[in-house]
């Protein structure tokens, strides 16, 4: 019975999935919380480290030792990881991982009398990964977008305008203030590839999902641009592995997996793409004009592409799809659970009591508005800093209901550049499992929004990546008709409810726009 394992590395969790092809069902979803294991010995929070000044890294160390807490606690649960006939991945999009020359050797030598920790502890010219939290990287930003000829030629080169979260930026920061640990650093890997090499023993290539939220790859041919390379950093072409299809096996996974836990000699190990490319798939958005709706530690909405369309604005991403042929666009939200915890918490609420108020008050908040910007926000530009109309602080109904409006209407008026008419919302993420919220999204948007089984969704693509690249002959279309049907729970907008935010979501508008007329980076 060939099983599939699907690896998500995100920001706040190590996450296992394992799919049956002939049960055709999800036999297995085990994560390890990042905070919950490890927040005394990495003074995390929220799995990430935060150094103030828009500076964010997540640990390299970190990940792998969840890793290896997730296989035993896979085994620990039943499962025979001797079934796995191939692993793939997904890893939080952008991070940068610094590794010296001692990596290679070191991967490829993994014995089994200690643990992955004590054996790669050596293999970092930089301890952290800057990940795509951090928005320390505006001056370099501006720096790439000049080098190589404007932004518009930086969108048109790579589908993207220099974002401060994307590889690119984060690696010139590194190389320009850190030369001596740029000097001894012999690969940089992204969050994806560095996991994959973990597992395979060898430095694995990157896959064009990930590599098109670098800003150094060229978005047509799938490839990375010495154009945009040397506009980043010296000799960078030397330090990153090759750009490789998505499902052309790396290699078997290395011989410490298969004593310790049990896998085959014959796994095969998948290039792992980014959380996002891996969630277009896991939502089965592989045919052009669908859409979707990941409610993370960030927001995203997303939808699959024919062509590359760019966000002139330059608020969207455009990623190349883990199927190769088609393209994502991507908007995402830094402000997403976030900011809802963040209301949640301010007002000593638990999620009971949120829901709540979300069912018992009005949509339209009586006019009350909030532009919810907790942290520093990406789309729009703008930093820190909450903004509200007509709101008092001390509202508590209020504020709740106006979090997550202001959360669905900036996802619909961001969203129109995609030029996808958007009918359904496949829908997922830990927000949402929570239908008062979800009401919201369908009644702004305007249209139904289906809930999937799993909330996993980037796991579940990235064990879908693995099934493609084991049983070549099966296609998309039949791996995500098989595995990512809706559960059945659809919330349908109620129609007078739509009506009334056109009026709200023109007030909205202007609100944000005065906004950020005053305070952006960028606008
Ligand atoms: C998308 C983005 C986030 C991260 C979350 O561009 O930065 O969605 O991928 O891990």
């Amino acid at each position: 019975m060939p099983q599939y394992l699907g690896l998500d590395a995100s920001t706040q969790s190590m996450t296992g999935l394992i799919v049956d092809t002939d049960a055709r069902e999800i036999v297995a979803e085990e994560s390890i919380n990042f905070d919950e294991h490890f927040a005394a010995r990495y003074g995390i929070e929220n799995g990430v480290l935060d150094q103030g000044d828009g500076v964010v890294h997540g640990f390299p160390l970190m990940w792998i030792e969840s890793l290896e807490l997730l296989l035993v606690r896979l085994r620990e649960s039943g499962q025979d990881l001797s079934k796995i006939a191939a692993v793939s991945g997904s890893g939080q999009q952008h991070g940068t991982v610094y590794l010296n020359g001692s990596a290679t050797a070191a991967l490829e030598g993994l014995e089994t009398d200690s643990s992955l920790f004590d054996q790669l502890a050596g293999i970092f010219s930089r301890d952290t990964a800057p990940i795509w939290m951090d928005s320390s990287t505006n001056r370099q930003c501006r720096e790439i977008e000049e080098a190589v000829g404007g932004q518009a030629a930086l969108l048109e080169l790579t589908g993207n305008t220099a974002f401060e979260r994307f590889s690119g930026p984060q690696i010139r920061r590194f190389f320009q203030d850190e030369p001596e640990a740029y000097a001894v650093t012999a690969t940089i890997s992204l969050v994806s590839s560095f996991m994959a090499s973990v597992l395979a023993g060898k430095l694995v290539c990157v896959d064009a999902g990930d590599g098109s939220g670098t800003n150094l790859m060229d978005i047509r041919t799938r490839n990375w641009s010495a154009v945009a390379q040397q506009a980043t950093a010296t000799g960078l072409a030397d330090l990153m592995a090759p750009i490789a299809p998505s499902a052309e096996p790396a290699g078997s996974i290395h011989s410490y997996f298969v004593k310790k836990y049990g896998f085959t000699n014959d796994c095969l190990v998948l290039p792992f793409s980014g959380d996002n490319p891996c969630s277009l798939i896991g939502l089965g958005l592989v045919n052009p004009g669908q859409a979707a709706l990941s409610l993370g530690t960030s927001d995203t909405l997303f939808s699959c592409m024919v062509k590359p369309r760019f966000s002139s604005e330059g608020e969207g991403c455009v990623f190349s799809s883990p199927d190769d042929i088609h393209y994502m666009a991507l908007i995402c939200f830094m402000n997403g659970s976030l900011a809802r915890e963040a209301v949640r918490d301010q007002y000593k609420l638990d999620w009971q009591g949120f829901t709540e108020i979300l069912h018992t008050t009005q949509a339209g908040n009586k006019g009350r508005m909030m532009l919810p910007y907790f942290g520093p926000e990406i789309v729009p530009n703008v930093p820190a800093g909450v903004v509200r109309k007509g709101l008092a602080e001390d509202d508590v109904a209020g504020n709740v209901r106006a979090v997550i409006e202001a959360q669905a209407i900036s996802s619909y008026i961001h969203s129109r550049w995609m030029g996808v008419d958007i009918t359904s919302l496949n829908v997922t993420g830990g927000g949402s499992a929570n239908e008062e919220i979800l009401k919201v999204f369908a009644n702004v948007h305007g249209c139904p929004v289906h809930r999937f089984e799993t909330t996993n969704a980037a796991a579940l693509g990235a064990a879908l990546k693995a099934i493609k690249g084991h049983q070549t002959n099966l296609s998309w279309s039949s791996i995500a008709d098989s595995f990512c049907q809706p559960s059945g729970s659809t919330i349908h907008p109620d129609q007078p409810l739509r009506a009334l935010y056109d009026d709200v979501i023109a007030a909205y508008v202007e609100f944000e726009c005065d906004h950020c007329r005053q305070v952006s980076f960028s606008h």
